[in-house]
């Protein structure tokens, strides 16, 4: 079935059908989106889930009973339509005094004011009830290499990330930190700009037991990287904490298009890695499938809606074809031609020393490299069968 219910564990975006098609070359297609009209919506299409940076919800200078009276209000939504929220996120990329960043900008006390404005954010994500605290960094970067002091950039981002994870450890607060990377845009280059960085910067935090990652399809291949790649060690790191799924052709601007309506093959295998696991077990993601893409301006209201249940039902179909997939007996033998479960296997015998991987004359020897050179792996045929499932055509 392709028609979502909360169990499918849909989430959006705020900011995603509220889009209203602003752009650097164009003024706003369409007009605002009341928040609670976003609750409802969603919430009628079968989503499970709405997710938003402080500001799309309580503008940037709102007054504390404005703030009351916006907050209530969408309570009020939530409460009605049971729609969760899961994930909260801050914006430090839309005001003018974020220009050069928010933990990482030249002036000291903007840095000091991004924190304050993540530590606020984090009293209303614990109140929400949220479990995930997104942190996408999009003006900490640079255009030009002279303007900032890279070591400097980067002790200035652990000390801002420790700062605030150490804050949701005092609080007591039950929130998880993942970074969210991208190689550009609205930066020249922006830090942590794949998710082979990102990793390898929590690995230097204090409090990176609580930090793990959001990747979005879109920023791993705007770098040209393989998306499925990226989730895949992140997973295998423990640190696949939330998801951005949506839908991108290629390295070019950050299109945010409904997923799969990119590359639709690497769609595939990525929710074929969601919902079936690796192929020989390991660690499984347990987060909500987050939508962020952005539909067209060229779209009204009605192609908001539409696009919003396309991600779903891209989503749900993919899941259909990628268990028809794994279920079918052709695919399992060709899985098994192609070593696929022979890659679970460790490579040194349990308790086996590299004295005794010495003394086996098998391993080098006697191994005779050219025959083992013969073995044809029949990837394309495995591949071939993968594309068959994916059109529906077995
Ligand atoms: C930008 C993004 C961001 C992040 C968001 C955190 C505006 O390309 O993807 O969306 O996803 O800030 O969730
Ligand atoms: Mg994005
Ligand atoms: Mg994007
Ligand atoms: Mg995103």
């Amino acid at each position: 079935t392709t028609t979502p219910s909360p169990s499918d564990r849909f989430t959006f975006g705020l900011w995603t059908v509220g889009w209203t098609g602003n752009d650097p070359f164009g003024v706003p297609t369409r007009a605002e989106l009341d928040p609670v009209e976003a609750v409802h919506r969603l919430a009628d299409l079968g989503a499970y889930g709405i997710t938003f940076h402080d500001n799309d919800l309580i503008p940037f200078n709102a007054t504390a009973s404005e703030r009351e009276q916006i907050l209530k209000n969408f309570r009020a939504a939530l409460a009605e339509t049971g729609l969760k929220v899961p994930m909260v996120t801050t914006n430090l990329f839309s005001h003018p005094v974020f220009k050069d960043g928010g933990f990482t900008s030249n002036d000291r006390s903007i840095r000091r004011f991004a924190l304050r404005k993540v530590m606020a954010n984090m009293d209303l994500a614990a109140e929400m009830g949220a479990e995930t605290f997104v942190m996408w960094g999009g003006r900490e970067g640079s255009e030009y290499d002279g303007s900032k002091d890279f070591a400097a950039a980067y002790d200035r981002m652990k000390e801002g990330v420790d700062t605030v994870a150490g804050y949701v450890k005092e609080k007591g607060y039950n929130l998880r930190l993942a970074l969210e990377p991208k190689p550009n845009e609205p930066r020249g280059d922006i830090f942590l700009p794949t998710v082979g960085h990102a990793l390898a910067f929590i690995n230097e935090l204090e409090h990176g037991d609580i930090v793990g990652l959001n990747p979005e399809t879109g920023h791993e291949q705007m770098a040209g990287l393989n998306f499925n790649h990226g989730i895949a060690q992140a997973l295998w790191a423990g640190k696949l904490f939330h998801i951005d799924l949506n839908g991108q052709k290629s390295i070019k601007f950050d299109q945010d298009l409904v997923f799969g309506h990119g590359d639709l093959t690497s769609a595939f295998f990525t929710v074929d890695l969601l919902e079936n696991g690796f192929p020989n077990g390991g660690p499984h993601y347990e987060g909500p499938r987050h939508f962020d893409y952005k539909p067209s301006r060229t779209e009204g209201y009605d192609g908001v809606w539409e696009s919003a249940k396309a991600n779903m039902s891209m989503y749900l179909l993919l899941k259909e074809r990628a268990l028809s997939f794994r279920e079918d007996p052709e695919v399992q033998e060709a899985l098994t031609t192609s070593g696929v479960f022979e890659l679970g296997q460790p490579t040194l015998a349990a308790g086996e020393s590299t004295a005794d991987l010495l003394a086996d004359t098998s391993s080098f020897e006697d191994f005779d490299a050219d025959k083992a050179a013969e073995r044809s792996f029949g990837f394309v045929r495995l591949n071939q069968l993968a594309l068959e499932h994916l059109m529906g055509a077995r």
